[in-house]
């Protein structure tokens, strides 16, 4: 018996070891899977937007952020990001922007593109209202929104180009469901899982608390195609949960805005400079080759990348060569890189 039980549970390790072997180790679920590693981000504040009670993979009756994980499957191909809690299915906004590489924009635009009824421009600079303004040194280049609801429950995402100069591109993707069997397969490669049934997470109000523990939730795999010219090196997310016009931003933000923090409300005029601490986590880039100085990642700092430092001498926010991140390329980032030099330990 004992030898027929081990033969069967080896027969059964074998096929979900190679179930998840063919999608890098990571079963688009909605559930976290081993391969994500430690949480990137935990909720400091409950939430102001519900606390789910419905306990079903598809209906929620409220929104939180409890955790947030993301690494680069470079077998599979993917940014993987996981943000474990509820998105209220009443259309209610899950917003992910990315800032992966230089330039793009610290305070949204108002002509970005037109995606989800333009509300990515609902949250953008117009008239006298500066747009949704991001921590400094957080320049976003690419979004991802998702949003649920409808009986039968049903899920839907759009991707946009974040560009400096705003314009670039953007698309609808397409429609799914909860649980494996409902995985969003979008029209230009994204997947996006969703398990909804998150009853525990942090609770309804504004006092300090804490989204560890929570394992369920919206599971995104990002093609690395789709974030053109990233350059390997690490990934700033900011992730919020806003109302289903892109209208109000909830107190559901990771990085968290910490106990006592209400909802935003207007995007336009959200400011995460003005909130303590970090509204964005950072998604590790590849490998450990990248050091302070290495500017064109060849694991050297020499001649080469001096030159991308002076040639982006001046106001340069954003940029790589920005080594302290105060805004301008001058005599203190000179001072960083050349203290650097050499090969990179
Ligand atoms: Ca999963
Ligand atoms: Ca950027
Ligand atoms: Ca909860
Ligand atoms: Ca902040």
């Amino acid at each position: 018996m004992k030898t027929r039980l081990s033969l069967l549970s080896a027969v059964a390790a074998g096929a979900v070891t190679s179930l998840s072997a063919a999608t890098g180790d990571v079963v688009m679920d909605g559930t976290v899977d081993a391969a994500y590693g430690a949480p990137l981000s935990i909720q400091n504040v409950q939430t102001q937007f519900g606390d789910s009670n419905l306990g079903q993979i598809g209906f929620a009756n409220g929104s939180e952020l409890d955790v947030a994980y993301g690494f680069i499957d470079e077998k599979g191909g993917y940014l993987r990001l996981f943000f474990a809690g509820n998105l209220e299915s009443n259309f209610n906004k899950l917003e992910v922007f990315i800032d992966y590489k230089d330039g793009g924009q610290n305070t949204l635009r108002g002509d970005n593109p037109d995606v989800d009824f333009n509300g990515l421009n609902r949250m953008g600079a117009q008239g006298k209202a500066p747009g949704l303004t991001f921590d400094e040194g957080f320049f976003a280049d690419f979004y991802v929104t998702t949003t649920c609801g409808g009986d039968p429950f049903s899920t839907f995402a759009n991707t946009a180009q974040i560009l400096t100069d705003g314009g670039g591109a953007g698309e609808y993707i397409g429609s799914g469901s909860a649980g494996p069997r409902g995985v969003l397969n979008g029209s230009n490669g994204t997947l996006i899982a969703y398990n909804n049934s998150n009853i525990r997470g942090v609770t309804g109000g504004t006092e300090a608390a804490s989204g560890e523990g929570v394992t369920t939730g919206i599971e995104i795999a990002l093609p690395l195609s789709l974030i053109a010219d990233w350059g390997g090196g690490d990934l700033k997310v900011c992730v919020f949960i806003n109302g289903g016009g892109h209208d109000f931003v909830s107190n559901q933000v990771l990085g968290g805005a910490g106990g006592g923090t209400g909802n935003l409300g207007e995007p336009r005029l959200v400011n995460f400079q003005a909130i303590f601490g970090d509204q964005f986590f950072v998604v590790p880039g590849l490998g450990g080759a990248t050091c302070v100085g290495d500017l064109n990642d060849d694991s050297f700092v020499d001649a080469a990348d001096l030159g991308i430092l002076l040639g982006s001498w001046g106001s340069c926010p954003g940029c790589a060569a920005d080594l302290n991140d105060d805004g301008f390329v001058d005599a203190a980032d000179l001072g960083i890189l050349l203290g650097a030099w050499g090969p990179c330990q």
